[in-house]
């Protein structure tokens, strides 16, 4: 990397001076979006934020839609060297005190349905500004940076400065920061950018959020790195996807989108026709959708591997086998091993714990520097808590995690997050809650509950309390009253039991 400037939204510029008044973000109505306008909003923008006396480094936390406007604050955020700490919309009250708290954030932007909310949490964290960004793109943070000047000196970034704070929860249930360096993210795109041969003849089809690794820093960042278009749909929607699909080469999702698209039944060979690759990635991609997915389109997915801490390790390859079932070998520059419990490095085709060093792997936990180095050997890997093997050409394969966690629809759900919030509610004794497999979402999040004698409790009730407490992804699909849990000798709840007692209940 030759940048003597280390910023990402530099390496951005780089390749987008390049292409002229091109449209760089593309709507569903039509609307578009060249460099200039955006180089102009996000500077109107990061002048706002500056000239409020922020210093790089400070913390800036979003709870938006996605819109074009939110595109053009995180870009702010980057060019004026800021934190930049998104937040899934979903979170409830509850959920956001403790991002707040823990995040600092000197300034807060928010949908203006919530300002109230977080009005009220600014006070209590000494936060001195609130602005607000609607889905339609209005609020005050727009009417506010309107007479700013368009033009922004891009903060000059040391090589170790964090560009974002994205939080991840864990098996105790509090939520961990993870501090993502410019670095880690030039580094990264640039790697996918030259593995996936992204070029300004690009046109991809960005319908995921922007709040998490995936639609953030793999996504925008192959499309600005490469100087490629994007259509900007504000979510995942199969008609807008059918509808778009013909002008675009890539599309980026999780495995639901791509199940879901199978099961429109609408999706054929002629609407993929000028589609180069499709990429999924956040969660297993079966072999079965593979294999249908290839039958209907004439298209073989490409599956990707990655998490927050380290965003993307392997690939499966643009030109060679894409083997099913696996996530390919290791990107350029990545190394990974899978080693034993007792840190000995295993052979092919064994499965353990998967580990990973490159300068894709974070910085650290925020305020967190015991759990940090928990998480990292002495030889400088970091532990993914993926179970995983690699067969004799190189390719991983992910057979599991060795952390109690559940992918639903590509988003993590910790179980611990959602039995302390169900052991909480009057009438229950004790739960468990497990991930089952689930046809749409890959698993689903089911509660088991084992009422107290004395309160008879109904499904509908648990829901609407968890709904108060927890972002809607996070909800159990379905509560299963039981008498007990299954334990072994040292009293701890057997899941591996009741995952399999309820395997069927999805399907
Ligand atoms: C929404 N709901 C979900 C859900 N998403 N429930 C379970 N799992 C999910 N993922 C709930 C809502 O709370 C709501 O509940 C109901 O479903 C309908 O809401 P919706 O907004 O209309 O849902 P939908 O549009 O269908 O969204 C589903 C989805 C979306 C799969 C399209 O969740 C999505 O885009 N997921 C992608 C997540 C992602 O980007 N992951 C990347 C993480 S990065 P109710 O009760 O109110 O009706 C990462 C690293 C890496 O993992 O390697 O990439
Ligand atoms: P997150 O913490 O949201 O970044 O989620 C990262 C986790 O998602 C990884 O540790 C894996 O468990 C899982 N994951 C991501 N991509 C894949 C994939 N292609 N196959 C299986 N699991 C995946």
């Amino acid at each position: 990397m030759t940048l003597k400037n280390c910023n990402l939204f530099s390496h951005f510029d780089a390749s987008l001076e390049k292409i002229g008044n091109k449209p760089i973000l593309i709507l569903d109505d039509g609307t578009t979006y060249d460099y200039e306008a955006i180089q102009n909003k996000s500077a109107q923008i990061a002048s706002l934020l500056i000239n409020l006396k922020v210093s790089p480094g400070e913390r800036i936390s979003i709870q938006i839609e996605k819109s074009p406007e939110s595109l053009f604050l995180y870009l702010a955020c980057l060019r004026a060297g800021l934190i930049y700490h998104p937040l899934n919309p979903g979170y409830t009250e509850n959920e956001l005190e403790f991002f707040i708290s823990n995040a600092e954030p000197t300034v807060i932007i928010c949908d203006p349905k919530n300002f109230s909310i977080f009005n009220k949490l600014a006070k209590k964290n000494n936060i001195n500004h609130v602005f607000t960004l609607g889905a339609d793109g209005q609020g005050t943070l727009i009417t506010a940076s309107a007479s700013e000047k368009k033009v922004f000196q891009t903060y000059n970034t040391p090589k170790d400065h964090v560009a974002a704070l994205l939080y991840s929860s864990g098996t105790t249930g509090r939520p961990k920061g993870i501090m993502l360096t410019h670095h880690n993210l030039i580094s990264n795109t640039q790697t996918l950018v030259d593995t996936w041969q992204f070029t300004e003849q690009d046109v991809l089809l960005h319908a995921l959020p922007i709040f998490h690794v995936h639609g953030l820093f793999v996504a925008i960042g192959c499309a600005l790195s490469s100087g490629a278009s994007m259509y900007w749909l504000s979510k995942f929607d199969e008609t807008k996807i059918l509808r778009h699909l013909s002008q675009c080469s890539v599309l980026m999702g999780v495995p639901t989108y791509y199940t879901r698209l199978l099961a429109t039944e609408n999706i054929t060979h002629k609407n993929c026709n000028n589609i180069r690759i499709f990429i999924s990635g956040s969660a297993p991609l079966l072999e079965e959708t593979f294999h249908n997915f290839a039958t209907k389109t004439g298209h073989e997915i490409l599956e990707r591997y990655g998490m927050t801490e380290t965003n993307m390790n392997t690939s499966n390859p643009i030109k060679g086998k894409r083997k099913p079932g696996t996530v390919g070998p290791p990107l350029p520059g990545i190394e990974l091993r899978v080693m034993d419990d007792e840190g000995h490095c295993l052979e092919n085709d064994t499965i353990g714990n998967l580990q990973v060093k490159g300068p894709n792997v974070f910085k650290g936990y925020w305020k967190m520097p015991e759990k940090t180095a928990e998480d990292f050997t002495k030889d400088g890997y970091f532990k993914t808590g993926d179970k995983a093997k690699i067969d004799r050409d190189g390719y991983v394969s992910i057979v599991g995690r060795s952390k109690d966690m559940i992918i639903s629809g590509g988003l993590n759900v910790y179980p611990k997050e959602v039995e302390l919030i169900l052991d909480d509610i009057d009438g229950v004794m004790e739960s468990a809650v497990i991930g089952v497999e689930h046809q749409d979402l890959g698993e689903g999040v089911v509660a088991i509950v084992i009422e107290s004698a004395s309160i008879v409790l109904e499904e509908k009730d648990i829901i609407k309390l968890c709904k108060q407490q927890l972002a809607g992804y996070k909800i159990p699909k379905k509560i299963i009253f039981a008498k007990a849990l299954p334990r072994n000798s040292m009293a701890k709840v057997q899941k591996n039991i009741l995952r399999e007692n309820y395997k069927n209940l999805f399907i």
